[in-house]
């Protein structure tokens, strides 16, 4: 795809109107009144097939096997007591044109686990697609920290009639939502941050946990399922357990104000919902989804069954033809710890009060990043190493962190010595804030390929990442949150012990929390790779960190947000936003509310010098809040200073560093606050400890004499 049809293009807002309809009472009726302009169609040909853009839009619609159109998608929130009465969308100067070759597909969505291609269940002819200009979606959610009705409109500028080989087109799309607000209601004043949700033989071992979190000012409750199936807080409504805990939890939300629910236990421990998205005819798996748990209320402000047609099967989506009208939007932040026994949960418990006492994340080692991958798909057209591309979009938003790349294009995932699992193990014992692996899984091990070869062989020497390479990481304190990217990692039914949860149940190390999918994961593959689905999830839980989360769960519910604002939604994305399980405590303070130093100018010093002598740089910035600040410069490729400080803000730091090799280095520097909070990267200083003599006169006399030059350059 042509990258700049990726950037999203800023809608043109032509007016941005609210007039009062009516009153009656304490209720207002109201009209929110926007448009957005469309202009400047293009194609583009590529392989006999076009592709069509119009500016104006920030998205595509990627419903398997139909054309790849543009479509801009808004959305608009309301407070949480607001009834949305009506959306009018109104296309404006439709014209038609007639096109000569075929319309480029959307990309294919294939399956991580079989490298299947989506084969689409409805029968593959259309008329007019899309059949609609516009799809309006109504949900509630938490948006920014505020219960929010949210107006999801998705507009479709562009429709392709096969039939006729012609487009319609529009350029402009008028919008007026009528809605309703009770301006007497009242939300409930905030009592409880934070649920925890645990059978009873838990409850002591989390003791410890509730305190710590209530003197860190999170207040925090424990009930345990017994309580909630006996009626003890609210009265009991449900037809099963899950959905006894699903009312508690919105009750909870009514009277107490939670907005943070962590679930303990594992599948047996703590029950979980069961799923039916039929993504294909091969694909009817049946898997877990906690999002159930998190998603309270739909857009008409009653509780969310997922069972809308009342069949006693939940979160149907195209299942045997049936679809339950699901939001999806997070009413809370929601985490698990899918413990198993008491042991386990002591074990969880200490890490997090350890890590939040300890303010892991103003540790030297936060700041680093290890990416894990390869070719995930084998012989796409551009032969794109997908692992790798998804880690370097990652480390791309990751701006001034370290980056600890295991790849197959630098021989780290599939050296000899070391070998690929002792690099993984040795990037995760020097501590890392974060750990991506992009590539493939099954519940008890993560796997990849080489470079265009079809046989998963990495990492060396076993072929696998694996639950009890994980148990005996001894990393200590020093904890990342770990993206476990492939099918099934977090399929804790399956194993009690799965690849995602293995991290957080090891005592000795592992990690602090996890994502990881509960059943068979989708992506596009090739240079779409990003662009939704699995690794377009993942992609959107780093932005969520680098955007300002400074939790957990915050991370999560960012990401899902963001998702559910830049796609297209088909059965695909259904599937991986409900089995994109977070494991661990959703109010985990993960940064600072610290302000990040300005980012520095390149490194000031010599630009060119002699190995074995010693080189200083200097660098300096500002602290918004004028914090200590600390220094990292890189020496290139392979060599850096470590965190030097603290200096004042505004204080030059002095870094120095010995050249051993020959050969052109590009350095940089980066801060960090004593908070944590950590500068982007400088530009680079290119710094050449080169092949010849550094005397000048010499290299003027030589760069005169070229065959000596050529000669003297062939002796050192
Ligand atoms: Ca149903
Ligand atoms: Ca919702
Ligand atoms: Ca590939
Ligand atoms: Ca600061």
């Amino acid at each position: 795809m042509n990258k700049a049809i990726c950037i999203l293009l800023v809608a043109i807002l032509l007016s941005n109107g609210i007039g009062v309809i009516s009153t009656a009472d304490n209720i207002i009726t109201e009209m929110k009144k926007t448009s957005f302009e469309f202009s400047t169609l293009t194609f583009r040909e590529e392989n006999q097939q076009i592709e069509v853009m119009i500016e104006g839009t920030n998205s595509f619609i990627t419903q398997p096997g139909r054309p790849l159109l543009p479509s801009l998608i808004k959305t608009f929130t309301f407070p949480s007591n607001t009834l949305v009465k009506n959306v009018f969308c109104t296309p404006e100067n439709i014209q038609h044109e007639h096109v000569f070759q075929d319309i480029r597909l959307a990309p294919d969505m294939i399956q991580l686990n079989s490298g299947e291609k989506f084969e689409p269940i409805s029968s593959d002819s259309f008329s007019i697609f899309p059949e609609e200009w516009y799809d309006v979606r109504i949900g509630h959610g938490l948006i920014e920290g505020k219960r929010s009705v949210i107006v999801r409109v998705e507009c479709y500028p562009v429709r392709y009639n096969q039939m006729e080989k012609t487009i319609s087109w529009i350029d402009e799309i008028n919008i007026e939502i009528e809605y309703e607000s009770d301006v007497t209601s009242t939300q409930s004043e905030e009592q409880i941050d934070l649920l925890i949700i645990s059978p009873a033989e838990f409850a002591d071992e989390l003791n410890p946990l509730v305190t710590h979190k209530n003197n860190r000012e999170i207040s925090t409750k424990l009930v345990q399922l017994n309580q909630i199936y006996d009626g003890v807080y609210f009265s009991v409504e449900g037809r099963d357990e899950p959905e006894k805990i699903k009312y508690f939890i919105k009750n909870a939300y009514d009277e107490w104000g939670i907005s943070n629910v962590m679930l303990v236990g594992g599948r047996y421990k703590m029950p979980s919902r069961e799923t039916h998205v039929q993504v294909s005819n091969s694909d009817k798996e049946i898997f877990l989804s906690d999002i159930y748990y998190a998603d309270i209320y739909n857009g008409s402000l009653e509780f969310s069954t997922w069972d809308t047609n009342n069949n006693d099967v939940f979160a149907e989506y195209q299942w045997e033809g049936n679809t339950d009208e699901i939001d999806l939007y997070p009413d809370v932040k929601i985490g698990r710890v899918a413990c198993i026994d008491e042991q386990q949960v002591t074990t969880i418990v200490n890490k997090i009060i350890t890590y939040e006492t300890t303010e892991a994340f103003t540790k030297d080692w936060f700041s680093n990043l290890v990416v894990i991958g390869a070719d995930t798909f084998p012989g796409d057209d551009k032969g794109i190493d997908e692992g790798e591309f998804v880690n370097q979009a990652i480390i791309d938003v990751m701006d001034g962190f370290s980056t600890d790349k295991i790849w197959y294009s630098n021989g780290r995932i599939n050296g000899i010595a070391p070998t690929g699992v002792q690099n993984i193990n040795n990037g995760i014992n020097e501590g890392c804030g974060f750990l991506d692996f992009s590539g493939h899984g099954a519940p008890y091990l993560w796997t990849t390929y080489p470079h265009n070869v079809s046989r998963q062989i990495l990492p060396s020497p076993t072929g696998s990442y694996s639950n009890s390479m994980i148990s005996n990481l001894e990393n200590g304190d020093k904890l990342p949150i770990v993206i476990c990217g492939g099918c099934s990692l977090g399929k804790f039914e399956a194993n009690s012990n799965c690849f995602a949860w293995s991290f957080l149940s090891n005592p000795n190390g592992g990690g602090i929390a996890s994502f990881g999918a509960t059943g068979l994961g989708y992506v596009y593959i090739g240079e779409y790779a990003t662009y939704g689905l699995v690794e377009g999830l993942n992609l959107r839980i780093f932005e969520a960190y680098n955007n300002g989360a400074i939790t957990f769960g915050e991370m999560w519910l960012d990401a899902v947000n963001d998702y559910l604002g830049s796609f297209n939604l088909n059965a695909g994305d259904y599937k991986t936003l409900e089995e994109w399980h977070p494991f661990g405590d959703p109010t985990l303070s993960i940064a600072g509310m610290s302000e990040k130093p300005l980012t520095p100018d390149a490194p000031s010093g010599p630009t060119s010098g002699r190995i074995g002598e010693e080189h200083e740089y200097t660098a300096v910035t500002t602290d918004p809040e004028e914090d200590d600040l600390y220094y990292f410069f890189e020496w290139g490729e392979e060599d850096n200073s470590g965190w030097l400080g603290p200096y004042e803000s505004d204080e030059t730091c002095t870094g120095s560093f010995t050249w051993e090799k020959r050969g052109d280095y590009q350095i940089r520097v980066k801060a960090r606050d004593e908070h944590g909070s950590v500068s982007g990267w400088s530009d680079y200083l290119p710094v050449s400890m080169p092949q010849y003599s550094q005397n000048p006169l010499f290299y003027e006399f030589l760069s005169n004499h070229p065959l000596l030059y050529k000669l003297f350059t062939r002796i050192i």
